[in-house]
């Protein structure tokens, strides 16, 4: 069986994605969306509210679970018996980023990365930018899967009733 984890912030998911976590559902027989628990960024949404988020997201596949995790990442995939990591890339400077990240993982442990390039109607989307156009009054919602732009909203203040 062959079992891929996605790991990321998700601090919210973004519409980037969920075209990565389809893609990948499509690839693998099991893919676990890992949440990543212990950074120093501070976040908008709890991790219990990203997890509940990405848990929506994943039902429709029914080969996507979600998890967290907290510490390495090859230390995660190891206990889960996943053998590859999945990656979205948008630019040359996701690529420089994630491609040291990817070899000192394998180095680490023999899990090894797969990167899909992002979907060209994805490409500029960002958590981080979604929140700060979204926190500055402008809408967001074509770039978010609808169960986490009702969540952004609410957590924004500004949810319907
Ligand atoms: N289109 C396609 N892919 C996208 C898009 C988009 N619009 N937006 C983001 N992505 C991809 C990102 O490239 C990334 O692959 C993934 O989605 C998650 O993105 P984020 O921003 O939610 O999450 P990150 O990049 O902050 O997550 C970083 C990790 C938690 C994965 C990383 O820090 C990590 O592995 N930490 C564990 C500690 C560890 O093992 N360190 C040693 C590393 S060698």
């Amino acid at each position: 069986m062959s079992r891929a984890v996605f790991p990321g912030t998700f601090d919210p998911p973004t519409n980037g994605h969920l075209d990565v976590i389809g893609r990948a559902a499509a690839a693998f027989d099991e893919v676990i969306v890992a949440a990543g628990v212990n950074q120093s960024k501070q976040r908008l949404f709890s991790l219990e509210e990203r997890v509940e988020m990405l848990t929506a997201l994943a039902e429709p596949f029914g080969n996507v679970r979600v998890g967290t995790f907290e510490g390495l990442l090859v230390d995660y995939c190891r206990s889960e018996g996943a053998g590859v990591i999945v990656k979205g890339l948008r630019s040359g400077g996701d690529y420089d980023y994630e491609l040291q990240m990817a070899q000192m993982n394998r180095k680490l442990s023999g899990v090894d990365t797969l990167f899909l390039p992002t979907a060209t109607e994805n490409g500029y989307i960002s958590s981080s930018l979604v929140k700060e156009i979204a926190k500055l009054g402008g809408e967001v919602g074509e770039f978010l899967p609808p169960v986490v732009h009702a969540a952004l909203l609410a957590k924004l203040g500004r949810g319907n009733g």
